[in-house]
Parts: structure tokens; sequence; C-alpha cells
């Protein structure tokens, strides 16, 4: 069986505790994992603070990029073990899997490489009187050991978003991917050890949240910093245990996004690209839309549109090509979406398309599948609507007015990212601005420059990463303000 170790201080380290990692297209044991215990962190975390005190500390920006490039190069050299275990962890199709996350994996590490050689510092000429005058200026140093927790849904991209520019900043790490997806992680420690990257610099530690690996770096005292990507309600507990020692956090969260579709859009178009921001990795993209809200004079024709696309979406095995759905993550998450579908029932939505479980006459059917899903009827107030599903499902209303469609849109928590099809510039820009969101997308979805900011408010997130706002949650800026006279004494 394959076992998942931790990496601590550049070595692989066992544990006596190991829990299962499963595939979720059959319920198969794949791997045995190697949970950390608290030493096993503490370890972790000292062996950061020895290399950003030591020579980790001491390379140049360009030293620091060169390296990144490296570990991107590698990731491209073992692209096939990626993809593999990716697929294992998740069940992901391979289409999916070879064009997103392992591709975005490498171009994590390659747009911070750049980006730290070329970030602009600050400086200011502060004039004083009688002549006199002070030059400020800023210095990027990095925060020191930072602890990085990320999800299963995209393990490998969500992972690299954090760690590469954490490690352009010259920070030390200690990362804990999910317990339901720890295969790429392990592979992104082989990287970092085959490419030379310091000991201690990059920590991997395996296990669960509470009373486990999960907590155990946000209570410990030599973290100084928590990067996270989860569940709104695990960024609450994380944010109480890191208020404990006012750590910095960064926090992306749950969504419940609005996909608003105008009369005036290309139909075709609007299908396609919805079809992506619902179905993608079933459902279980933070940036999916769930609520749907199309304008009346459509309503019919794209409800049409959607369920005959529903009907040729193909569930089937990760490595066939012609796969474009898999199953969900594990069987937890299973029952949770179809408790959805019959809280929905009870709530009195009417399901259009989907709404059960798949039979496929093999292993499969021990795994955990539900169909695509489209329901309407509910009103806003539905519980349903209201709370995130992430799974394959969205329930779609129809509109009349560009204002009321704005009103129910930003009636959320949630404030992640909206979608909007229209072809009338005007309106792009009016309703695109008007979302109470991290990102709008106009005639697309998850179309990502990874050098514009990226996050969430309310139960979406607090901050924003991705190009220089990655860089600047994870340095410490200080600034040297230099006094000089204005005459010579
Ligand atoms: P989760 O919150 O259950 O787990 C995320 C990570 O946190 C895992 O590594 C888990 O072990 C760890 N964890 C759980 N409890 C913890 C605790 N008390 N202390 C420390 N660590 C703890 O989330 P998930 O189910 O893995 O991921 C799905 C969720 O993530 C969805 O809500 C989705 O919207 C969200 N998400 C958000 C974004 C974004 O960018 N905003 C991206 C991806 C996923
Ligand atoms: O593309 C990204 O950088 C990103 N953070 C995507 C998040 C997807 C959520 O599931």
């Amino acid at each position: 069986m394959k076992q998942y170790r931790n990496y601590v201080d550049g070595q692989f380290v066992e544990s006596t505790r190991r829990f299962d990692d499963f595939n979720p297209v059959d319920g198969s044991v794949i791997a045995q994992v190697h949970e950390a215990d608290r030493a096993t962190v503490e370890q972790a975390v000292a062996a950061g603070r020895r290399a950003v005190e030591g020579a980790w500390g001491k390379l140049t920006v360009s030293e620091r990029g060169a390296l990144l490039n490296r570990i991107a190069d590698e990731i491209d050299r073992r692209f096939d073990d990626f993809l593999e275990a990716e697929m294992g962890d998740t069940g992901k199709p391979v289409s999916l899997a070879s064009k997103i996350d392992i591709p975005r994996g490498a171009a994590n590490f390659r747009i911070f490489a750049d980006m730290i050689k070329t970030a602009p510092l600050e400086s200011f000429r502060t004039d004083l009187p009688g002549g006199a005058h002070a030059i400020n200026y800023t210095v990027r140093k990095p925060l020191g050991v930072v602890g990085i927790i990320s999800p299963w849904n995209l393990p490998l991209l969500l992972l690299t978003w954090k760690v590469a520019p954490a490690l352009a900043c010259g920070n030390a790490l200690v990362c804990k991917p999910s317990e339901e997806s720890p295969g790429t992680a392990t592979l992104l420690a082989e990287v970092m050890d085959a490419v030379g990257v310091p000991s201690g610099v990059f920590n991997l530690v395996h296990g669960f949240g509470p009373d486990s690996a999960g907590e155990f770096i946000t209570t410990s005292r030599g973290i100084d910093a928590i990067t996270f990507t989860g569940e709104s309600r695990t960024g609450s507990a994380i944010m109480r245990a890191a208020a404990e020692h006012v750590k910095p956090i960064s926090f992306e969260l749950g969504g419940k996004n609005a996909a608003i579709i105008f009369a005036d859009c290309d139909l075709e178009k609007t299908v396609d690209g919805m079809m992506r921001a619902l179905y993608l990795n079933s459902g279980q993209v933070c940036l999916c839309s769930e609520r749907v809200f199309v304008e009346r004079p459509i309503y019919d024709r794209f409800m049409e549109a959607l369920a005959e696309r529903i009907r040729g979406v193909r569930m089937g095995w990760p490595s066939d090509e012609q796969t474009t759905m898999g199953p969900l993550i594990s069987a937890e998450h299973r029952d949770k979406v179809l408790s959805y579908y019959a809280l929905a029932r009870e709530e009195g939505a009417r399901i259009v398309a989907g709404g059960g479980v798949p039979k496929f006459g093999d292993e499969r059917d021990r795994g955990y599948w539900v169909e695509p899903t489209v329901m309407t009827g509910l009103p806003d107030t539905a519980r349903c609507i209201k709370e995130e599903i992430f799974g394959p499902v969205c329930h779609v209303v129809p509109f009349d007015t560009e204002a009321e469609v704005i009103r129910r849109a930003n009636d959320t928590e949630y404030g992640l990212a909206a979608t909007i099809w229209t072809n009338n510039l005007q309106r792009a820009h009016r309703v695109g601005e008007a979302m109470k969101v991290g990102i709008s997308w106009v005639n697309s979805w998850f179309l990502r420059d990874l050098r514009t900011p990226f996050g969430g408010r309310g139960l979406s997130g607090i901050g924003r990463e991705g190009g220089m706002h990655s860089l600047n949650f994870y340095s410490e800026l200080t600034n040297v303000c230099i006094q000089i006279e204005g005459e010579e004494k």
C-alpha cells in the first residue's frame, strides 16, 4: 500500500497513527496517510524558524526566483505522477486535472518567481520646515514561519497558490493539505527535496482539523501567520485560534455565487459557459454558481438548453478522456449534498434534472456519485438558496429588471464571485461593479489572471491574494525614514 509520510526538516518521517486515503470513484483505499502529532508539527515549526534565521533567510530575490522556477520545471517533469495522484484522491477527470490542476500547480511558481523580481517598493520624499527633508523607503522582509492549510477540491492548485508567493517572499512553511487529498502535496514535498529547497523551508504535515495537525498549526506559538482556504465555519474556528497571539490571517472561504443571464446574451455561448460554472469539478469549486437568475423572455429556452446539455454529461472513469464529470470527494460530502436535494424537495423545489444518484452496475456503485441537478421554484429565503451546498446543483429563477436582479443576487452573506452574461456593454460594467463580490466575470467564468486580486467579502473571506496582494500578505514591510538636513552646518 502506498504511504504518504510527513516531510519535516528535509526528511520524510513516519507516524504510528495512520489513516486511509480513499478513491472516491469506487470507495477503495489507495494509500495510508501518516498523521502528524503535535510534537511533529512543533519540529516542523522549529525547523522553519532555523531556516528563516539561517541560510534561507539570506538568499537574494533572484536566487529565490531561480529556485521557484526549478520547482515549476520539476512539477512539469513529474506531470504524470501528479496527474495520477490528483485523479486518485479526487476522482476528477483527466480532461480537467491535466488542463487546470497540474499546469496551474507549476504556473503558480513561475508567476511568483517573476513577480518577486519586479515587485516595486514605495519611496517618498517628505519636505520638512526650514528646507530639510526626509527620504522614506520600504524594505520587504519575510513574515517568518507561515502555516498553510488547504482544502481538497483543487488540492495542488490551491496549495501552490499559497506556497509559491510565501516562498518567493522568503518565508518557511508548515503546510497541511486536506486529509481527503494528501497525494499531490506529498509529491510536492518530493519536488522540493529533489530541487534542493533547503531543509526546514518547506514542511508538510498530514492530518485532520480539530485535535490534529490543523489545530496544532493554528495554536502553535511559533507560527507567525496563517493562510487558509476552506469552509467559512472552519475559518471562524481558525480565527479564534489565531486571535490568541494576534497572528495575521488570510482567508479564502465559501461561496453562494450568483449567475445573471440577460435576454440579450448569446444563448449558446452562455449555456456552454454555465455548464462549466455549474458543474466543473462536480460543482466543487468555490466559484461555482449555485443561484442562477435568468431574464424572463429567455427563461424557458435557457432551461431547455441546460437540461439538454445535462443529458450529455458523462460520469465516468477519471482516465477516460470522454468523462466530463467525476464523483464527489467523500461519502460524507455526498451525504451532505444529497441531504440538500432532500431539503430542496421539502422546501417545495421542483427538480428539473437529476436529483439522485447514478447507477453504473460496476464498482463505481460503491463510489460517491451524485447526478448533476437543476431545481427551481424556491423562495429567495429558502435554506437551499442561503447555504453553500458545494455540489453539482443549481437553482434557477426568472427575473424582470436589472435593479431587481442586482438586489436578489446580492442578498447573501457570502460575497465571492458572480458571472454575468450580456451583450450590452453599458450593462456589463454597471452590473459587474454592482455585485458585492471579490470577482465579477462577464461572458466568462473562472478566467484567471494570477496578477489580479482574488478573494471574497463577508463569509467568503478576509483579504486578497494574487499578484502584489499575495506578496504584501506574505511580507513584513519596514519603512526606513532618513532625515536629511537642508544646509550643511
Ligand atoms: P474544510 O474547511 O473542511 O477543510 C479545509 C482544511 O482545513 C483541511 O485541511 C482541514 O483538515 C482543515 N481544518 C478543518 N478544521 C480545522 C480546524 N479546526 N483547525 C485547523 N484546520 C482545520 O474545507 P473543505 O471541505 O476541505 O473545502 C471545501 C470548502 O472550501 C468549501 O466551503 C469551499 O467553498 C471552500 N473553498 C474556498 C475557496 C476560495 O478560494 N474562497 C477555494 C476552495 C475551496
Ligand atoms: O484560481 C485561483 O487562484 C483560486 N484561488 C481558485 C479557487 C477556487 C476555489 O475552489
